[in-house]
């Protein structure tokens, strides 16, 4: 498939149980993530049930998204064929390439999502229409 490079890949991260007193999860530039973290963005407080965020894709940023408690619903979309994961594991992110189209929805009223992204906020790294972002990818293969 021509944009399989394209394709969210799931990342698993090491982590370590101390029995009752918790456990830690470890996540290293280059190594888990396949870039170098400039950015961390968190978002919660997810009380409206029917939120929907992202629908937008990035050109060249690369992002690997976690949910640290609760739960969502992540679509992602290369062009080609779309795909739904279901985000519950503080332990289990995706690896949100550029040029994937992504929605988040059906938030718990608990949900911690955690992002690390290999770049700075630009708002011009955005496509946030959907046809802008067939026509990008046609040019942009
Ligand atoms: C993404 C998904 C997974 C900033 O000022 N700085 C930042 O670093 C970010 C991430 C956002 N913002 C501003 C831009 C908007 O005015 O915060 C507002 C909400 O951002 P947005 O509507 O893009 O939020 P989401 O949840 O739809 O998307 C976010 C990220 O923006 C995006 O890069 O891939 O999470």
């Amino acid at each position: 498939m021509p944009h399989e490079k394209n394709f969210p890949n799931l990342i698993k991260l090491k982590y370590i149980h101390d029995g009752v007193d918790g456990c830690l999860t470890v996540m290293e530039n280059h190594r888990e993530i396949p870039f170098s973290i400039k950015r961390v963005y968190y978002i919660n407080k997810l009380k409206n049930k029917h939120a929907v965020r992202g629908m937008h894709a990035h050109k060249k940023l690369k992002q690997a998204i976690f949910c640290l408690q609760g739960s969502f619903s992540l679509s992602i979309d290369n062009g080609l064929e779309e795909r739904r994961i279901k985000m519950h594991k503080s332990h289990v992110g995706v690896y949100l390439p550029p040029k994937v189209w992504h929605v988040m929805r059906r938030f718990s009223e608990d949900c911690v999502i955690m992002v690390v992204a290999s770049d700075f906020y630009r708002e011009r790294d955005y496509i946030r229409d959907y046809n802008e972002f067939k026509k990008y990818l046609k040019k942009h293969p």
